[in-house]
């Protein structure tokens, strides 16, 4: 029996989870609930797709995503994990950990009577990542998936010594023209703007999309909404367990640079990232553990 067939015979729920194999040998969860559709690569624990039924899709995923091993998928939600941009200790470490470079590895499966499915992947440490790093931890994804998508990344400390790390779950949200998009719900908070350690802070109540953007809020626990103005919708991104906000947009210059994606593709996204980084990094002691989530959902334009 192939692995997708023991996959099949142990988390398939029929018509709702199956688990295929994409044009580049990835693994993934086929999903269809009734309320939605979604994707999600085992590697890297990855969503790459979420769209509740009548609605366009919510995540953006781009056309020339790098489906090689050690590459990280660009577009869904990437799990940035056990760091948030480059290693606090060695430079040469892939940026943003290794939680998606690796395949994680499928724990459960459940349909709920409220017509939302279940799936839940584990990373564990082992000889791989403790050649990245010396700790070990389980982490595990949490999607439960209906008419909204809850994401949750939990950490454990499974070691005897205390452990530091930083994540973010890094959403790539679908949009019609980045130049039409606004975000609400950032007014008041400090930021720091493009790797600047000189905080300001943003007195507009909306945050409006013009040019190259990579802003990092500062003790930012509540959620964002997203306005598109091209596609007549707002996304509620909502979050919990994190205290850090990263938007991000490479606008046209960062997009030329960036080679698995098309140039024009980064007017279809936005990055709007629950993160816990720099001075909201999280601490375990052994047996402790810290859930990160976020909360999609349509609202109407
Ligand atoms: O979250 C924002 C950011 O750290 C940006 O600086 C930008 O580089 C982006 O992530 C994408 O990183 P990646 O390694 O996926 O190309």
């Amino acid at each position: 029996m192939n692995t997708i067939e023991k996959l099949n015979n142990r988390f398939g729920i029929d018509g709702k989870i199956s688990f295929k194999l994409n044009d580049n040998g990835f693994k993934y969860a086929d999903i269809d609930t009734g309320l939605s559709t979604a994707t999600i690569l085992l590697y890297g624990g990855h969503i790459v797709s979420f769209k509740p039924a009548g609605e366009e899709e919510m995540l953006w995923l781009s056309p020339n995503a790098d489906y090689r091993e050690g590459k990280a998928v660009r577009g869904g939600i990437p799990v940035c994990f056990p760091w948030f941009g480059p290693s606090p200790v060695d430079q040469s470490l892939p940026k943003h950990g290794f939680g998606r470079l690796m395949e994680w590895t499928m724990k459960s499966t459940k349909a709920n009577p409220d017509g939302t499915v279940e799936l839940e992947l584990e990373l564990e440490s082992s000889d791989e990542s403790f050649y990245f790093w010396h700790f070990e931890f389980k982490a595990v994804m949490t999607f439960v998936i209906g008419t909204t998508l809850t994401a949750t990344l939990t950490v454990t400390n499974t070691g005897a010594v205390e452990m530091q790390y930083s994540a973010a779950l890094h959403t790539y949200f679908a949009v019609g023209n980045a130049e039409n998009v606004s975000i609400e719900g950032l007014s008041g908070y400090y930021y720091y703007p493009n790797g600047s350690t000189e905080r300001r802070m943003q007195k507009d109540p909306y945050f409006t999309l013009d040019g190259f953007v990579d802003r990092c809020y500062v003790n930012h626990s509540d959620g964002c909404m997203i306005h598109d103005a091209s596609l007549g919708r707002s996304i509620s991104a909502g979050k919990s367990g994190s205290n850090t906000t990263v938007l991000w947009n490479p606008w046209e210059e960062g997009a030329r640079l960036i080679l698995d994606m098309p140039d024009e593709e980064y007017a279809r996204f936005v990055c709007v990232e629950a993160a816990n980084c720099f001075d909201d990094t999280i601490v375990l002691q052994p047996g402790q553990q810290h859930s990160t989530a976020v909360h999609l959902s349509v609202a109407e334009g």
